[in-house]
Order: structure tokens, then C-alpha cells, then sequence
């Protein structure tokens, strides 16, 4: 296990020389007392000064601390203590733009209270109805140094805490004996109990009572450790910046909506995006690439957007441009999509003219040595430059490489992209170090003649990679809905230093920011891996480098959990059947099914893995298959979830207690979880296993139907809950546009055994309502109504067996139709 102060040892330079900090010695500091203190309103401001002999565990204390609290709405309190004296690192507003600062609001309507002791100074966060005591420091000193920062609150006995990623421990912490460092790095093998490529300092706690979150903002490295009946920050450097949430009483998705006031509600992706991803690093040549396209679209599984590594831009002989283009250009006449990895590395060639070195120089938008000479590192392409996100010319910088390098009439017109950071070796001597790592790689193998015919075996049948029944890459304006279902139900189907943690965010808004420009006023799929507070607000994120193995697959479901549910990334998924080493057919055929009911569902291997396409192997094109047709019928619904979370902050998937907080079997389940508002998933999480046992809340879940004629229509699906009834929403636009012209938004509840269906009907989706399907109907209703006129015998079919009954409707869906079973 890691001491809790490895990294400050790195960080200030050997003077914590590794030791390990009795928490004795910890509490014995003598804190801060708090004098001249004013209130206003919602605001509270005081000194605080160091209430006796400093302690200076790590650097020398500061003796005149400035408290500020603000109420900045009826859910949220600012706390901030901060030293006048000197300036110290805060998160700039270009990395996380702080909530408009509205007035303050009076704390007798906050739904939490600050309350605090002066001397010894210690505050704590109160629920307002109950006064129960959600976050204290009492007893535990707060000691605050140059590159030392400790708060230390106590928290109830074996406490519910969620958050605190990136990690790859359990999704609900252990109380007892965690210790999380957040500082990004590359992860390879994503081990447990080390820090990864993420940072989001905030957690949400659950209890009986309610939930309620806590993030501190602050992106310098810290362990935060969990023991017994406590929580410890431990920072190196930067501020105390707290936001205090109140949650909710009785919704623990309030929770999450809070947190995503402050860092933002995350960017709604295109409908396309939803679709099956295929990528690898070491695709061999450009006949490789359409190979993998042509042998998808022959094994009848429908690919949607396939993805190159860096291959691309290492060996043009085997990827030569014309080639790739043709590949881009088929794909795209075949409503398919095209991503490309982009790294932030440029190479360094002073000496020949190479445009986006000189360009950068020029624009003086690289990173600098102290000297003024460009820092050099060393990455796949060989010794390279790395620009400078802060620098004022750095956006427009990237926005022309990207305009030029992916100009749709002489480049590869890229739908997507992919972007990531190789900045992990120590770069001392970059140019021996390329010498003695061969970069870039040499192949031993010669590159394909560069006019080899692609798509021709199998002979490309013309739309053949769309079968028509999962077609889902018809919304781009213009295109044609023709083959849209959606599903709505209540209850639930059982089935199956700063800089590096800043580096990639800043890299991610420029990256989102030339992609939209692209093409102005089309929304776009940004995919990283390092990721800070507020990254969803700009793109989605992979798990990183997981194993081809059984608990890299388990896992997997807490990563994704932490991200889309904690920390409003939602467009998230980890490499489907592994990223190094071998899977197996059994293993790939398993993470094709759990795969599909990721935000972002995409296969991904190394170089020296074997190949691992849903093709390759029978049981596994069955499974793929299998489990895209649900996830292509359930796309409607999740696009709803996703526009709802962009709204609201409401997350796209969510574990079970989100739905049934009072149920304490719940807590720490990270193998099931919701997917949308309404669908529960539990995979099998066991090799060879073909059964698996589950958890089942009070309630009434059904098995989700499956589809027995194709419906290209939309379809209901009513599953009323424990007390009768079923609530639902369906959301269409164009899938693209990020400003709208005509959106439909549809409400459906069932209620007294009526299904109204009501809303605005703006978006002409083309097609109509095929069928409500109702579950659980335990004996065929003697008639039943539509709009109030019996519908004929021919119209409705009943199984006793499965006690599902089915509603022809064939209406369009341009106003709204009630259903009511006499
Ligand atoms: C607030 O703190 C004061 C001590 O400063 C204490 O007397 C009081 O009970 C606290 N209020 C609540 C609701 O805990
Ligand atoms: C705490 O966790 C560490 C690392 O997992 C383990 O080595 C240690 O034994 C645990 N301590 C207790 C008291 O469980
Ligand atoms: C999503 O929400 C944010 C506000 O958090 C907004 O700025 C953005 O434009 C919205 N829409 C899209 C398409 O991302
Ligand atoms: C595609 O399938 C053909 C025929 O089975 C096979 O020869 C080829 O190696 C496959 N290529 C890829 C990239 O899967
Ligand atoms: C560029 O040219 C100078 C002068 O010939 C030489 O010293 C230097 O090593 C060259 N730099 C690189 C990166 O090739
Ligand atoms: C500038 O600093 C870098 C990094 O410390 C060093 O490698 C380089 O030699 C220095 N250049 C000069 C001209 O001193
Ligand atoms: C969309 O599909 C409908 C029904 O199949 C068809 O009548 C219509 O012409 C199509 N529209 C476009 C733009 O292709
Ligand atoms: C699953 O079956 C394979 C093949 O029989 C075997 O090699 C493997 O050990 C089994 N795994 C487990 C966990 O039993
Ligand atoms: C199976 C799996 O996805 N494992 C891990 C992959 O990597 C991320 C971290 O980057 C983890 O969250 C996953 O659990």
C-alpha cells in the first residue's frame, strides 16, 4: 500500500523523507482561531489565526488565515479559507468557470447551515430540518502550510462514501481503511489502490437520512484517506475551496444535480455516438482497417464508427493518405463514422519545415523551459513539443492544425476525437532516449502496395454495414428517422502539480472547441482519458489500459459508475473484451453484452493482443449481436436520459440505491446498475458461469420483452411499479444540431389503468407509434380504449403466459393518445 505522503515527499523536495504522520501528531496542531468575524446576509467572513505553537509538520504554518462562507443557493455553501499574504494556485476559471455568482441567499432558507466554534476554531455543515451534522472538523485541527493543507471531518460508523476518483477500488469505499491520491497519471493496468488518470476531488455521501456531496476544489496532488468514523484531505499545495451540497432528504440524484451546477451539466453528444465502436492499437495497414469494416458489415453486426490509433500518422506508407480517405469516404456514404486519435505532442523538427512546428513557433504556443528554450519530450512519434493550453494563441493554434490536418477536402474528415497524453517517460536526453526506444517504430514487415483493392472482398454491397434493423445512424439533418423505437416503463427489466491534472482538461476544452469548428453548429464526440472536475462538460472518457480479464470486466461497472453518476461524465465505457493481453471467446462474448449497456460502447485492444473483433469468433458475433439489438432499441430511451442529463445533470446510469435509498442492501452493489431510468442491468460476472444471482429491490421488475416482429416504429413499454403505475419520457431532435429548431418531448404515465401520453411534438420524426406493450397484466382487459374508441380484436394480443399485452396504436407521433384497458 502507498504511504499516505509519498507524493508530498516528491513534492517538497525529500522533507517529509517518506516518513508516515501519526494522526496523533496531526491532531495535537494547534489550528486557528477565528476573530473579526462579520455576517451579511448569507455571507460570513473572519480571521483566523494560529491559536498557538506551530506545529510545522511539513513547512512552516501560516499564521492569518481568511475565512469566506457564502450560501450561494438554498443547496450549496462556499467555504473558503485562503492566505492573504500570498498567492497561492487556484483552479482557474478557465478550467473550472465557477457558478454565476447570483446573490447570496439567506441561511434560514438554505436547506444546510454553517456553524462554527471560534476557538478552537472548527466549523461544521448541518441539515437544516434535522440539525443532523453532515461534515465536522471538530477535534481535528486544520493545518495550513506552503505545501501542506489537512481538514479532517468525522463521518457516522461504516459511512456510505461514493467518489474520490479516479480509482479502481470498490464503487462504495471502504470506510475503514482507504487511502485515494488524486494526481494524474498514466495507468497502465489500471491497479487498484493507486492514483489514475483522473481527478475529481468530490464525493457523495448516502445515508438513511439523505445524501449530500462535498467537493473540494482544488487540482494539486492529495491522498485522501478514509478511517474509521473520519475523512482526511491531505493536499500539497493550492487553497481550501469547499462546496458543501445539501442533496436531498429522499433523492439522492439531487445530489448529483448540485454537483453539476457547479462543474457544469455534461455536452450532449450526437446520436451516432450511441453506436457500436470499433477500434486497436496496430491495425497493420490500411487494407487491415477496410478489412475490419467489410468483415463487421459480412458478420451482420452493425458497426457505427471505426477508429485508428496513431499508426496513422507513424507510417504513411502503410496508411497512405489517398487510402485513408477512400476508407473515410466509403464509410461515410455508408452512414458510418470515422475517429482518429489526436496527441497533443507536435514533433520537433527545427531544422526542416514542418508546418505545425513552425506554425507553433511562430505562434510561441509551446511549453517553455525556464530558459526559454522549447521543453523537449519524447513520445511515439520521437522527439516533440507540447502546447501550452494557457498560452493566448493556443486555441487558435489547434483550431487551424485541426482545420488544415482534418480538412474534409485533403485530409481525413474526422467525425470524432480521440485524444490522450504519452508524457510518461522521464525525458532527461529525448534524443538518445529515441535512439535507444527505436521511435518511432520500425516495422519489419514491408507496407502493402499502396493501390491494393479494399471493400471488394466481400463485395461491398451498397448500405450493407446498416442492416436495416438496427439502423440508427439516420438522424443527421436532413436523414430520416425511419427506424426508431423507444421503451418507457417505471419498473425495472432484470436481464441479463497541477499541470498534469489540469493538462488533459485544458487539452479537452481546445480539443472540443476545434472540433465544433469545424463544422459550426454540429455536435461532436471528444474521448479522453484524463479527465478533472468539469472534463463532461466537453467530452467522454474511457477506462484507460484495463486486462483482457475477469475482474478488469467486474470492475469496469464501478469505473463507470464513478464516472457517469459521481462526477457528471457520462459518456463513458472501458475497452470491451480488455485492452492488453488475450481474451478469450467467452470473455469477449460476455463484455459485448455488458459493453452495450455502457454510455460509450466501444471494443479496443493493444498492438500485442490478439485480434479481438466481435467477428472473430462465433459465440461472440451471437452475443454482439444479440446485445446491439437491445441496445439499438433502447437508443431513444438513453438519447432521453442523456438530453435529461444535459438539462439537469439527472445521470444516465446509476446504481441501485440512487432508486431505492432505503434500502441498505443496496448500498454497496457495484455489479447491477440502472441503465437510463428504468432499465436494471446484472450481468454475469463469473467465468463459465451461465446463471447469475442477483439483487432484487421491493419492487415489481419484469424481463425486459423481447423484440418478436421488428418494429422500425416507436414502442412503449408500460411495466407499472408496486403501486400501479408508470411513468416515462421520450426526447427527439435531429440528433446533431447543438441548437435545436424542433425538438419533441413526450411524457407518458399510466395511471388508474390509463396510459396518457402527452407533450409537444415540434421534431417530425417521420414515423409513427407502432404499439404500447403493457407488462405485468395478469388477465386480458375485456376492451380497451384508444382516444376513447375501442380498438378492434385484430389490434391487440394478449399473453397469458408472459402476461404481456400488446396495443397496435399507428399513429404518427405529432400529438399526443391515451390508452385505457376497461
Ligand atoms: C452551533 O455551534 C454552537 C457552538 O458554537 C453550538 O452551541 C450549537 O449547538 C451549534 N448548533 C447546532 C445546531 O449544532
Ligand atoms: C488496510 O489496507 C491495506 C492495503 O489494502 C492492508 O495492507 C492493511 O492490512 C489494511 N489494514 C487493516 C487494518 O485492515
Ligand atoms: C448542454 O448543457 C450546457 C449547459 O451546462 C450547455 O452549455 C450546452 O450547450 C448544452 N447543450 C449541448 C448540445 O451540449
Ligand atoms: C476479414 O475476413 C476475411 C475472410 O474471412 C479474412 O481473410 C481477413 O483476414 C479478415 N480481415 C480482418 C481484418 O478481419
Ligand atoms: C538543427 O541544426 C543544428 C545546426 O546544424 C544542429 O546543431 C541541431 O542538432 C539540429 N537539430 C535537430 C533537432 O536536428
Ligand atoms: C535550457 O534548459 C533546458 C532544460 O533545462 C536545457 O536542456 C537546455 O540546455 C538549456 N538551454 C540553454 C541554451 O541553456
Ligand atoms: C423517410 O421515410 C419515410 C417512410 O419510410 C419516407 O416516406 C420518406 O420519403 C423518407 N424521407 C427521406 C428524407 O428520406
Ligand atoms: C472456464 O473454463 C475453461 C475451459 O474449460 C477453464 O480453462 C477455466 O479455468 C474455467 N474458469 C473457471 C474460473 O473455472
Ligand atoms: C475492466 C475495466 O474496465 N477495468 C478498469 C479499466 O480502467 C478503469 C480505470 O481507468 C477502471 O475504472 C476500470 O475498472
Amino acid at each position: 500500500m502507498r504511504t499516505a505522503f509519498l507524493l508530498a515527499v516528491f513534492a517538497i523536495g525529500g522533507v517529509l523523507a517518506g516518513t508516515v504522520v501519526d494522526p496523533a501528531v496531526l491532531d495535537a496542531c494547534p489550528g486557528y482561531s477565528a476573530s473579526n468575524v462579520k455576517v451579511e446576509g448569507g455571507t460570513l467572513t473572519a480571521s483566523l489565526k494560529l491559536a498557538g505553537k506551530a506545529c510545522n509538520v511539513f513547512g512552516t504554518d501560516i499564521a492569518a488565515l481568511q475565512l469566506e462562507v457564502v450560501y450561494e443557493t438554498t443547496n450549496r455553501i462556499h467555504v473558503k479559507i485562503t492566505d492573504p499574504t500570498s498567492a497561492r494556485y487556484e483552479v482557474p476559471d478557465s478550467v473550472l468557470p465557477r457558478p454565476s455568482s447570483a446573490q447570496p441567499v439567506s441561511p434560514s432558507s438554505a436547506a444546510i447551515q454553517f456553524n462554527y466554534t471560534a476557538s478552537p476554531f472548527t466549523f461544521s455543515i448541518l441539515r437544516s430540518r434535522t440539525s443532523e451534522v453532515l461534515f465536522s472538523t471538530k477535534s481535528h485541527p486544520i493545518i495550513y502550510e506552503p505545501q501542506y493543507l489537512r481538514v479532517k471531518t468525522s463521518l457516522p460508523s461504516n459511512a456510505n462514501i461514493y467518489g474520490l476518483g479516479e480509482h479502481t477500488n470498490n464503487f462504495r469505499l471502504d470506510p475503514d481503511n482507504t487511502t485515494l491520491t488524486l494526481w494524474s497519471r498514466d495507468a497502465y493496468g489500471v491497479p487498484t489502490g493507486t492514483n489514475l488518470y483522473g481527478n475529481h476531488p468530490v464525493y457523495i455521501e448516502h445515508r438513511n437520512t439523505g445524501t449530500h456531496a462535498v467537493f473540494l476544489l482544488n487540482s494539486n496532488g492529495m491522498d485522501i484517506k478514509l478511517t474509521e468514523g473520519a475523512l482526511e484531505y491531505n493536499v500539497i499545495g493550492g487553497i481550501l475551496d469547499f462546496y458543501f451540497l445539501a442533496g436531498s432528504e429522499t433523492d439522492p440524484t439531487e445530489a448529483a444535480r448540485q454537483y453539476a451546477e457547479i462543474v457544469g451539466t455534461p455536452a450532449e453528444v450526437p446520436y451516432w455516438s450511441f453506436g457500436l465502436h470499433q477500434c486497436r492499437f496496430g491495425y497493420q495497414n490500411y487494407i487491415d482497417v477496410a478489412g475490419v469494416i467489410s468483415n463487421y458489415s459480412a458478420a451482420g453486426i452493425p458497426l457505427e464508427t471505426m477508429w485508428t490509433d496513431i499508426s496513422l500518422y507513424l507510417e504513411p506508407d502503410y496508411f497512405p493518405l489517398t487510402r485513408m480517405r477512400e476508407i473515410v469516404d466509403y464509410l461515410h456514404s455508408h452512414d458510418q463514422r470515422f475517429i482518429l486519435m489526436t496527441d497533443p505532442a507536435v514533433g520537433y523538427f527545427p531544422n526542416s519545415s514542418y508546418g505545425p512546428f513552425d506554425r507553433g513557433s511562430a505562434d510561441g504556443v509551446f511549453l517553455k523551459n525556464a530558459n526559454g528554450s522549447d521543453h523537449l519530450g519524447l513520445v511515439w512519434a520521437g522527439v516533440s513539443v507540447w502546447p501550452d493550453w494557457f498560452n493566448d494563441n493556443a486555441q487558435d493554434y489547434w483550431t487551424t492544425e485541426f482545420s488544415i490536418f482534418y480538412n474534409k477536402d485533403t485530409g481525413l474528415d474526422i467525425d470524432g476525437s480521440w485524444i490522450d497524453m504519452f508524457c510518461d517517460i522521464p525525458c532527461t536526453d529525448p534524443f538518445q532516449q529515441a535512439i535507444n526506444q527505436d521511435l518511432p517504430p520500425a516495422r519489419t514487415t514491408a507496407p502493402p502496395p499502396p493501390d491494393a483493392p479494399i471493400f471488394g472482398n466481400p463485395a461491398p454491397r451498397k448500405r450493407d454495414l446498416l442492416v436495416p434493423q438496427y439502423s440508427i445512424n439516420n438522424a443527421a439533418p436532413g436523414g430520416n428517422l425511419s427506424s426508431k423505437t423507444a421503451y418507457s416503463s417505471l419498473s425495472f427489466s432484470p436481464m441479463s502539480s497541477n499541470a498534469p491534472s489540469r493538462y488533459g482538461t485544458t487539452m479537452s476544452v481546445a480539443t472540443h472547441l476545434a472540433m465544433l469548428a469545424r463544422r459550426p453548429g454540429l455536435r461532436t464526440l471528444v474521448i479522453t482519458r484524463s479527465t478533472f472536475a468539469g472534463a463532461g462538460k466537453h467530452v467522454g472518457k474511457w477506462l484507460g489500459d484495463n486486462f483482457s480479464d475477469w475482474d478488469h470486466y467486474k470492475n469496469s461497472i464501478a469505473g463507470m459508475l464513478g464516472m457517469a453518476t459521481i462526477y457528471q461524465v457520462p459518456m463513458v465505457g472501458a475497452d470491451i473484451c480488455g485492452y492488453a493481453e488475450d481474451t478469450t471467446e467467452i470473455l469477449c462474448a460476455r463484455w459485448a453484452m455488458l459493453g452495450a449497456f455502457y454510455p460509450f460502447m466501444r471494443n479496443h485492444n493493444a498492438d500485442t493482443s490478439i485480434s479481438q473483433e466481435f467477428y472473430r469468433w462465433p459465440l461472440t458475433t451471437q452475443a454482439a449481436k444479440n446485445a446491439l439489438d437491445m441496445r439499438y432499441r433502447l437508443l431513444d430511451y438513453f438519447y432521453t436520459a442523456f438530453h435529461q442529463a444535459n438539462q439537469t445533470g439527472s445521470p444516465v446510469v446509476s446504481p441501485l440505491w440512487f432508486k431505492y435509498p432505503k434500502d441498505t442492501n443496496t448500498y454497496p452493489i457495484d455489479v447491477q446498475w440502472f441503465y437510463g431510468d428504468s432499465i436494471l442491468v446484472s450481468p454475469v460476472t463469473e467465468e463459465n458461469s451461465t446463471s447469475v444471482s442477483i439483487y432484487l429491490p421491493n419492487d415489481i421488475f419484469y424481463d425486459f420483452p423481447h423484440s418478436d416482429a421488428r418494429v422500425q416504429d416507436f414502442e412503449f413499454v408500460v411495466a407499472p411499479g408496486v403501486d400501479g403505475t408508470a411513468s416515462g419520457q421520450l426526447y427527439v431532435d435531429d440528433g446533431v444540431s447543438i441548437e435545436q429548431s424542433a425538438e419533441t418531448e413526450v411524457e407518458m404515465s399510466f395511471v388508474g389503468k390509463t396510459l396518457k401520453v402527452t407533450g409537444s411534438f415540434g421534431f417530425e420524426t417521420g414515423v409513427n407509434t407502432a404499439r404500447v406493450r403493457f407488462l405485468g397484466v395478469s388477465k386480458a382487459p375485456g376492451s380497451i380504449l384508444l382516444n376513447g374508441q375501442a380498438v378492434a380484436r385484430q389490434g391487440v394480443s394478449y399473453n397469458q403466459a408472459t402476461q404481456v399485452l400488446d396495443v397496435s396504436v399507428g399513429l404518427p407521433l405529432t400529438k399526443g393518445f391515451t390508452v385505457t384497458l376497461v
